[in-house]
This record gives C-alpha cells, sequence and structure tokens, in this order.
C-alpha cells in the first residue's frame, strides 16, 4: 500500500534495517542527500536563467571536462555534510582525493560515494540528469582518510540509491531490505513515498546502450546486441531500444519496464567507461533488492574488491534473465 504522505526520514526509521542508533544515523544520512537533491533539482530547474549552464575549463581525475553544474552539484553534498556527525569521508567523481570532514565534534561512522552529477552531457540539453550515492560503514580504526580503508566491494554497502531529475524529481534507495521510491513534492519541498518494495520484472524487450561504440567491442558483445535485434515471435524479438545517455535514468527504466542495461569494456579499454564504486556497485544493490541483477558479463559487480577509488567496470545491470542471457553471449 502506498502511504503518499510518508515522508523519507519517518520511512528509513519505520524499515529499522539496522539497529535502532544505526537507523537514525543512515536516516539522517539520507535525509541530508535529499536535502542536497532538493538544491540540486532547484538549481536545474533555473539553469537556463543564470549563468551556470557549459563548462568551467577544467577536466576531472577522469579526464573529463567538468561542467559548472558538475561542480555545483559536487559543492552542494560537500556542504550539506559539513560538520555533520555520522559522514566521515566523501568520495566523488569530481574530486581527486576522498573528503574528509573536518567540522564535526566527533567523527562519523560511515563513508559517502557520490557521482553528484550523472549524465553530465545532458545538461545543455535539458535532458535527464541524476545523482547515484552509496554509503559504507568505516571500520573502526579508519581514520577516514586513507584509500585503503575506503576501498569496499559491492556487498558491503549499507544503503545506496539514486536521485533522478526529470519531469519530477525521484529519489530511490535501498538499505538491503527493499528498494523504495519517493517523489519530490515541489509545493510543500518534501520527498513522498509514491512505491514501495518496486519488484523490477523478471525479464524485459528493452536494452539500453550506446551502440555507437559496436564496433568496440567483443565479438560476444556484438553478437548479444545482434540477437536482441533479430526478430523472434516466440521470444517476443527485436527488442526495444532507449538510451538517455545519463546511467540513473537509464536504469530507472530498466527497473520499472525491465531488460538490460550494458556499458561493456571495450578492445583497448577492456575496464569499459562506468565507476564501480559510486555508479555499478549502488545501482546494482538497487537492482538486486529489486530482484534483478548486476555482472561484468563474467562476474557478479558486488563481488569485486575495488583496487582503486575511481576504478571503472563493464557494467550488465538489469532484469534477472537479461542479466543472465547476456552473461551467456559475453562468455560464449
Ligand atoms: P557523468 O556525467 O557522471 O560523467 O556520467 C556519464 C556516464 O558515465 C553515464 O551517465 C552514462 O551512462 C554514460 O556516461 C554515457 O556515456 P556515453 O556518452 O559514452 O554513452
Amino acid at each position: 500500500m502506498i502511504h503518499a504522505s510518508t515522508a523519507l526520514p519517518t520511512h528509513v526509521l519505520n524499515e529499522q534495517a539496522f539497529t535502532p542508533t544505526d537507523t537514525i544515523e543512515i536516516s539522517h544520512v539520507l535525509s541530508q542527500i535529499a536535502l542536497a537533491g532538493k538544491i540540486i533539482a532547484s538549481d536545474l530547474r533555473h539553469a537556463g536563467m543564470s549563468d551556470v549552464l557549459g563548462s568551467t575549463g577544467k577536466t576531472n581525475i577522469q579526464g573529463e571536462e567538468v561542467q559548472k553544474l558538475d561542480e555545483r552539484a559536487n559543492t552542494t553534498f560537500v556542504n550539506v555534510f559539513e560538520a555533520n556527525e555520522v559522514v566521515r569521508t566523501v568520495v566523488s567523481e569530481e574530486m581527486e582525493k576522498p573528503y574528509v570532514v573536518r567540522g564535526a565534534r566527533r567523527p562519523g561512522k560511515y563513508a559517502l560515494y557520490l557521482d553528484p552529477l550523472d549524465g553530465s552531457s545532458n545538461i545543455d540539453v535539458d535532458a535527464p540528469l541524476g545523482s547515484i550515492f552509496s554509503v559504507h560503514r568505516l571500520s573502526e580504526t579508519s581514520d577516514g582518510e586513507s584509500e585503503q580503508d575506503l576501498l569496499k566491494p559491492g556487498v558491503d554497502q549499507v544503503a545506496a540509491g539514486y536521485l533522478l531529475y526529470g519531469p519530477s524529481t525521484l529519489l530511490v534507495y535501498t538499505c538491503g531490505k527493499g528498494v523504495h521510491l519517493f517523489t519530490l513534492d515541489p509545493e510543500i519541498g518534501e520527498f513522498l513515498l509514491t512505491a514501495q518494495n518496486v519488484q523490477a520484472p523478471a525479464r524485459g524487450k528493452l536494452y539500453s546502450v550506446n551502440e555507437g561504440n559496436y564496433q568496440k567491442w567483443s565479438k560476444g558483445v556484438q553478437q548479444y546486441i545482434d540477437f536482441v535485434k533479430e526478430s523472434d515471435v516466440a521470444s517476443d524479438r527485436p527488442y526495444s531500444s532507449r538510451y538517455s545517455g545519463c546511467f540513473a535514468a537509464d536504469v530507472h527504466r530498466v527497473l520499472l519496464k525491465g531488460g538490460l542495461y550494458l556499458y561493456p569494456g571495450e578492445m583497448d579499454k577492456p575496464e569499459g567507461k562506468l565507476r564501480l564504486m559510486y555508479e555499478a556497485a549502488p545501482l546494482t544493490f538497487v537492482m538486486e533488492q529489486a530482484g534483478g541483477g548486476g555482472s561484468t558479463g563474467v562476474e557478479s559487480l558486488q563481488s569485486i574488491q575495488p583496487t582503486r577509488l575511481h576504478q571503472r567496470v563493464p557494467v550488465f545491470i538489469g532484469s534477472h534473465e537479461n542479466v543472465q542471457q547476456a552473461q551467456q553471449f559475453v562468455q560464449a
């Protein structure tokens, strides 16, 4: 049953996925993420009218051009967690080094991993954007700064999700007890529960990929894409193609409609494009909690032990049967 008057913090507290103390702390983290989301959504709504479109002229640690709104979204997240006593470290696509919160009276127990503004190429064309987050618990001995302490596999996530800035602003989260969807009510400025325990269809006829990269893929990936485009009534092919260039938006569609999102490795770039800790792992956690899965094509994305904070990884995320099917092609 949907309670359109249930606000995000209440929902997290009611879920009681953790011990009482941890539940309160995670509720606080998600409330702060929601606050950042509201600020970013407001920035995006006014983007064309203020001088925030376009590039900063800098490149990030990934070698990608940093848009003004990328920088602004990153600063927004850092600011809302400044001086908080729950999150100790923020790792972000836009910061080479982890940011350690210094203003708190006592250091937080958690690390937050972020893609502050996902789908940057959509900024100037008014297409969907997202923010992706993942929360890990730091070990008691961690100083919150050493890279080694921050290299956590996806299976250890305590919470994850994304904000989606589309026709409405959504916040989707999991704490390991199902996937829950909130919609920002712009009138009252609150995220309200609009779907709980979201389940991805077991299979779907949607594929989401940048097919312009076809020539760069392995034979297995090419054969999979050829397969989904063949006509076959019995297996409901051809599939439909949908691709926005925003990972969170494309995975959200797959979550609700069923199918597969893929960003495979390439012959001269086998690690692919997407980042493990703040893109692939959180969205795999969401998809798994909704009954789907996430794979590199060879192994589960959740079991990978990262060796670098900004590590990239090939990604196949979606409905359970679609992930299995793609894996068979990749491994053949
Ligand atoms: P950022 O805007 O955070 O760099 O993310 C963009 C992205 O990693 C992801 O959102 C898209 O799925 C993917 O890149 C799109 O890449 P292509 O332009 O290569 O298709």
